[in-house]
């Protein structure tokens, strides 16, 4: 199995509720390691730029006022098929079921519903390899 980076976000719903700590020492308890990490806050111009995938869905526009709504703590994660198992590690898109399939996942213990989910984390290598270098330069990663 491959070492991989993946970015994670972690969103201002956990960060108004004080979760920053925790949910940074669950990566860090879970064998990864942290190569990058910064607190910035959105403008709404860059959160629609960072979900641009997303700006045909309904919930765009909501997705943009969230992800721009307070400051955001986004960090590098480096480890063992990271891509695949920090999605597992921060479960199921909506908190809500998260809840009942996935109890011990972040977004079960820190997020509300499908939009305030806590935590956004990368889905493939190439959105890991996109959304790094959008938020980090090559010399804030150690
Ligand atoms: P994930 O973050 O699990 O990869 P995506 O890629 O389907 O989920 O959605 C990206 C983000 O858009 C989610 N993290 C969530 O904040 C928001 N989102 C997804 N579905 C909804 C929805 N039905 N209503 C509001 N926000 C949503």
């Amino acid at each position: 199995m491959a070492t991989e980076r993946t970015l994670i976000i972690i969103k201002p719903d956990a960060m108004e509720k004080g979760a920053l700590g925790k949910i940074l020492d669950r990566f860090i308890e879970e064998g990864f390691k942290v190569v990058a990490l910064k607190m910035f806050r959105f403008t709404p111009q860059k959160a629609g730029e960072f979900y641009h995938v997303h700006r045909e869905r309904p919930f765009f526009g909501e997705l943009v006022e969230f992800m721009s709504s307070g400051p955001v703590v986004a960090a590098v994660l480096e480890g063992e098929d990271a891509i695949r198992r920090v999605r597992q590690i921060i479960g199921p898109t909506d908190s809500e079921e998260a809840r009942k399939t996935a109890p011990n996942s972040i977004r079960a213990l820190f997020g509300t519903d499908k939009g305030k989910n806590a935590i956004h984390a990368s889905d493939s290598p190439e959105s890991a390899r996109e959304e790094i270098c959008f938020i980090f330069s090559g010399l804030e990663m150690v």
